[in-house]
């Protein structure tokens, strides 16, 4: 029974595969409209340079080439500047300044996509370059370059962020009888998803109404910012529909508005005509925004006996030329302070101040929900120079410390309430897989002999589901999410969400919600997300908040029409409503198995012989706005065999514990968590986009920029423990970015363990050939 309606629990394949695989999908790019113009961009070559002048007749000669645009032309529709998500304002295109290397200068519209392309290259423009800054920290500095002229504030600062008791952590150093400190610098690095960004953007003259294809992974917002900043041409929300179709995935960096999407949307008002623009391989990696870039100098204070104690942390963020992350309001920095991770810290500070640089915006939410990568990083690494400091075991002063199961719902000492967590059992059952006591002894042996083997753990607690809608919103548009569910005569369903997936498998994952609410087979149960016209409002797919809100919305949905359709069942079964019960995927008279009837019975029943007075169909909705957050958790542990003449790092083995409540589909978070590992390695040995002193990129294309493949990742062993959430309605929370966030500081760890007994405390990632080449060199051990 179980099996055939595919509830929760059950490995059902994916239905979107169905056409993904035989290359069916739906993409913006395969959005083709009668008539369609295309959109190329001209990009600065400079990081920083005054514009003199930007000759476009050259360009508007070429046959094909209908319009050029430039800052000046956008100044008259007050569209020369836009806001970002995190209340600053950015460039659609520049009218004086540019401030960062490929940086929209103007834009060409023409009949083809290579035509538009010519116009791009024809367009001649007089730059005069001025000083470039790209460290944060100089940027921070007295007389530095000042990169925003346009602030009335003279200066590189942003903002400043601090939570906890600074006073009283202060003290708790003082008195400490072991301090540890590490600066760990986290790099710039870029998501990097098969399908770049790209628009269609249809503008109706007749109708005044816009339609907008479009690679967004929140579409109701995008909706509502385009009425906020356009309404004044007349674009109401009522005549704006935007459309998310297949995504080639998003991990967040289809989250912002980039100038491309306004530039389209102005150009096809401008013109009458639709207008696509779908971004190259290059300006995808050389101009979106990027992740990390997070300066890092943390503090451990604790006892001898490894006791921890209190936790201090100063953090410069790199925020490029704007500050168009994708934080909620409230949190400039992100949820970075889950920073003290698994531990029960009696104290802790934690400030972060924001630099502007001559670099493309930064601080988007690279499959981590908002900083909270760079905040597991810090602490599993600073755990393990703890470990090292007071000589202990690093599993041994993790299950020493941790937050016992018995605390929980656990008040961490910088605000956040863990919903659950058993962080003991995860990372006992990761070191039985491993057999952790066996490969402690290999190590001691193959150092005796000069062989270079690590072991690094990570027990990250991760935090995910924004809202609650008290605290989480962008530009005020509260974080809540929604479902809608109508189950037809026939008793097939169609569900619409508010969310919008990215190739995290939603089309199965939430019908299997409604089929194990209803004991509709999964089947028979549609799902759709990313129309604007049919979806109830929702705040997208980002933060794993998908299974924390949405899901929670699908399930509160489905029991409003189960308690519906009960009432029916007992007007079909002649029974008083008290007397039946939901049981087996049927209503039942409580002790008679024989008087019942199916939800598909009762669907029909709705439509045709519902009880007078009742008011006919089956369908409900749900806003959802969660009480909490949702703390899935992990415990990672990683073998590494270093080559003493390359200095490469292999990874032998690596075994991933992961604890996200009650699991709806099996293979897809196991999917999910392969996925987020191959994303933790990329960081931790691979990834890292750098600048010269000009601002010029040096990672700019997949040259330069490493992107492991399949010959460099290794063969992950997974497993899992599920502790439910007791706050949402299925008890299931987020997983999608669990292993992204706990896998980089497992594989540094084990590094830093291989080589620890050089005097090695940290290197930082990317943790290349080139710098473990470097450190063996040094200490006489090469080969
Ligand atoms: N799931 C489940 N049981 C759980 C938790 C989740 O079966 N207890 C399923 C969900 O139903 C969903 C998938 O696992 O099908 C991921 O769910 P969830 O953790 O809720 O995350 P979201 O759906 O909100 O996806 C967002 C998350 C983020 S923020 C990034 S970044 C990321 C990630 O998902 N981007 C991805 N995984 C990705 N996977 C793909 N293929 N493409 C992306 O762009
Ligand atoms: Cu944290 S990236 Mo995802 O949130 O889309």
């Amino acid at each position: 029974m179980a099996v055939e309606i595919g509830g929760i629990g059950h490995s059902v394949k994916r239905k979107e595969d169905a056409r993904f695989i035989r290359g069916k999908g739906k993409y913006v790019d395969d959005v083709k409209l009668p008539g369609m113009l295309y959109m190329d961009i001209a990009r600065s070559p400079l990081a920083h340079a005054r514009i003199k002048n930007i000759d476009t007749s050259k360009a508007l000669k070429i046959p094909g080439v209908v319009a050029v645009i430039t800052g000046k032309d956008l100044v008259p529709l007050n569209l020369h500047w836009m806001p970002t998500l995190m209340s600053d304002k950015q460039m659609v295109l520049p009218t004086d300044t540019v401030l960062y290397q490929a940086q929209e200068v103007a834009a060409v519209v023409a009949t083809e996509r290579y035509i538009a392309a010519d116009g791009v290259d024809a367009i001649e423009v007089d730059y005069e370059p001025l000083p470039v800054v790209v460290d944060p920290i100089k940027a921070l500095q007295p007389g530095a370059t000042i990169v925003r002229e346009d602030r009335e504030q003279k200066d590189n600062h942003i903002w400043h962020w601090e939570v906890g008791d600074r006073a009283g952590t202060d003290k708790a150093f003082a008195d400490a009888e072991v301090v540890v400190k590490q600066d760990l610098y986290i790099p710039r690095i870029h998501v990097s998803s098969i399908e770049t960004c790209g628009i269609v953007a249809s503008f109706d003259k007749i109708e005044g109404k816009l339609t907008v294809y479009m690679t967004t992974q929140a579409p109701h917002a995008i909706r509502t910012v385009i009425a906020l900043v356009a309404g004044h041409l007349g674009l109401a929300e009522h005549k704006i529909r935007v459309i998310s179709p297949d995504i080639g995935g998003g991990f967040g960096g289809k989250v912002p508005v980039y100038p491309g999407y306004v530039l389209a949307i102005g150009a096809s008002v401008l013109t009458g005509v639709p207008v696509k623009w779908i971004e190259d391989r290059a300006e995808n990696i050389q101009a979106d925004s990027f992740a990390r870039d997070y300066h890092i100098s943390a503090e451990l204070a604790a006892k001898k006996d490894g006791t921890m104690q209190a936790l201090r942390v100063k953090t410069i963020a790199d925020h490029g030329a704007f500050d168009a992350a994708a934080n909620p309001s409230k949190y400039p920095a992100g949820l970075f302070h889950i920073i003290t991770g698994s531990y029960p810290f009696q104290k802790s500070f934690v400030e972060v101040d924001g630099a502007y640089t001559n670099k493309p915006p930064g601080g988007i939410a690279y499959r981590c929900s908002f900083r909270v990568t760079e905040a597991a990083f810090t602490i599993e690494r600073l755990v393990d120079v703890l470990a090292l400091e007071i000589k202990k075991d690093p599993a041994e002063l993790r299950m020493q410390n941790f937050i016992p199961p018995t605390a929980f719902p656990y008040k961490s000492v910088l605000g956040w309430e863990y919903d659950s967590g058993d962080y003991g059992r995860a990372l006992k059952l990761a070191m039985d897989t491993i057999g952790y006591a066996e490969l402690r002894k290999e190590q001691a042996e193959k150092r005796k002999r000069g062989e270079l083997m690590g072991i690094g753990i990570s027990s990250f607690t991760e935090i995910v589901g924004a809202g609650p809608s008290k605290d989480f919103d962008i530009l005020g548009i509260k974080m809540f999410d929604s479902a809608e569910i109508r189950v037809h005569p026939t008793g097939k369903v169609m569900v619409r969400i508010g969310v919008k997936s990215q190739g995290q498998g939603h089309e199965t994952t939430f019908g299997q919600i409604v089929a194990e609410e209803l004991g509709i087979p999964v089947a028979d149960i549609a799902v759709e997300e990313g129309d604007t016209d049919t979806a109830p409002y929702g705040l997208g797919t980002y933060a794993s908040r998908s299974t924390p809100v949405a899901g929670g919305a699908t399930a509160i949905a489905a029991r409003k029409i189960r308690e519906k359709a009960k009432l029916i069942a007992a007007h079909l079964l002649e029974a008083n409503p008290d007397d039946i019960e939901w049981k087996d995927y049927k209503f039942q008279v409580k002790g008679v198995p024989a008087k019942s009837k199916t939800m598909q019975e009762v669907a029909f029943a709705a439509y045709t012989n519902h009880p007078q007075g009742m008011e006919a169909g089956l369908e409900a909705v749900d806003y959802y706005d969660p009480p909490n957050l949702t703390f899935p958790f992990g415990s990672y542990i990683c073998v590494v065999d270093i080559d003493r003449g390359t200095g490469e790092v292999k990874i032998r083995r690596f075994v991933a514990v992961d604890d996200c409540g009650t699991i709806i589909n099996p293979m897809i978070v196991e999917g999910q968590i392969h996925g987020g590992l191959t994303m933790g390695l990329a960081p931790a040995l691979y990834e890292q986009i750098t600048y010269d002193e000009q601002g010029n990129i040096q990672g700019g294309t997949f040259m330069d920029y490493l992107l492991p493949t399949a010959m460099e990742t290794p063969n992950w062993e997974t497993a899992k423990t599920t502790t439910p959430s007791p706050h949402h309605p299925i008890g299931a929370k987020g997983v999608g970015e669990s292993a992204t966030v706990g896998a980089p500081a497992a594989i540094a760890n084990a590094v830093v363990d291989a080589l620890a007994h050089l005097g090695v405390r940290h290197i930082d990632i990317p943790i290349t050939p080139w710098k473990v080449q470097k450190i063996l060199k040094d200490n006489g051990v090469a080969e």
